[in-house]
């Protein structure tokens, strides 16, 4: 995952540690070349413009420069800026009140279908709900029966209906079923559109305000890179979303997108795919993220437990006089 990205930033990194002190212009060269990176990743130009105004200022600062070891101390604090572009903590699903109706939307070909059955496997196998999945893609018969499949494959309750003429009525139909048969989590899987129009968003609107979801979950195919962020900002825009599911990041995703998200859309990623199997599906974590990016996770580890030293000592001082 973001090979290119990773091994750019440790190119820098290992720069960095490589010398004892560090002068202001180590620091400068070291950013510019994150700043190239980044960009290089696809990461949206404002985005990467005050991430390094952020990081540069914290690594001009004294004590990274007068510290006992400053390249350490420049990786910690961009980790620690990575992990903040990205949302800081997870953000959990909102599953209360139930039944949790959550509603997937997104372009053709994003992962709507899959990641409702990767979700729903998860839901029922690590939280033991009660599952149900809704097609509410009613524009091809085939993506009734693709959702039916691997609602079977995966072991959940399915609803469609063939002959519904809309997907508000599916809705209303479902919004009684859920309720009578105490489901815990309904996923609504709805149709992609090459672009966002204005059907599509209209659709979407009538079956939002029938289920008052719980969720509004955007999927992007995290490939699209700026793209992906875009069309984001389209849908959050439309439809108000509740958060983000990156696909295909297992794929030839550069990073732009997952680093840009949750900055440009003021929306968080909550789930990310990672390939087509059901269980290639994870809770999305900014710092485990940020640690996967970097590969620094022990220099990590370690800063953290100097500062904790040097914290204690401090307070220990202090506690003195
Ligand atoms: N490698 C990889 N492939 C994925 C991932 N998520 C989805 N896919 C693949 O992407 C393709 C499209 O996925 P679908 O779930 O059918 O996409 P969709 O958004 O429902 O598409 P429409 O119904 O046409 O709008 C399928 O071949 C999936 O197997 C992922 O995380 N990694
Ligand atoms: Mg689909």
């Amino acid at each position: 995952m973001f090979e290119s990205l990773s091994d750019r930033l440790n190119e820098t990194f290992r720069n960095l540690t490589g010398r004892g002190a560090l002068s202001e212009r180590n620091i400068e060269e070291a950013m510019n070349e994150i700043r190239i990176a980044l960009l290089e990743a696809d990461v949206n130009y404002q985005v990467v413009k005050d991430f390094i105004a952020e990081v540069r200022e914290e690594c001009l600062g004294e004590k990274v420069l007068r510290g006992i070891n400053p390249g350490q101390m420049t990786i910690k604090i961009v980790y620690d800026h990575m992990v903040k572009l990205m949302g800081e903590a997870a953000a959990p699903l909102q599953l209360t009140p139930t039944p949790a109706f959550i509603m997937m939307v997104g372009l053709h070909g994003s992962g709507k279908t899959t990641t409702s059955a990767k979700l729903a496997l998860h839901l029922k196998q690590n939280e033991k709900k009660k599952v149900m999945l809704v097609a509410a893609d009613l524009m091809r018969p085939a993506a009734i029966d693709q959702l039916e499949t691997l609602a079977n494959q995966v072991g959940v309750e399915f609803y469609a209906d063939r002959n519904a003429r809309s997907p508000i009525q599916v809705a209303m139909n479902v919004n009684e079923i859920a309720r009578s048969e105490k489901f815990d989590v309904v996923i609504f899987d709805t149709a992609g559109r090459l672009q966002i129009d204005e059907s599509l968003v209209r659709e979407l609107v009538d079956v939002r305000n029938v289920i008052q979801p719980n969720e509004i979950l955007l999927v992007a195919d995290a490939a699209l890179g700026q793209e992906a962020v875009s069309v984001a900002t389209h849908f959050n825009d439309a439809l108000d979303i509740s958060g983000i599911v990156l696909t295909k990041l297992d794929g030839d995703a550069r990073g732009g997108a997952a680093l840009s998200m949750r900055k440009v859309t003021g929306k968080p990623i909550k789930l990310v795919g990672v390939g087509e199997k059901m269980e290639d599906l994870q809770m999305f974590h900014p710092d485990r993220m940020a640690d996967r990016i970097l590969g620094m996770g022990d220099v990590v580890s370690l800063v953290e437990s100097i500062q904790q030293k040097v914290d204690e000592d401090e307070a220990a001082e202090l506690g003195e006089v």
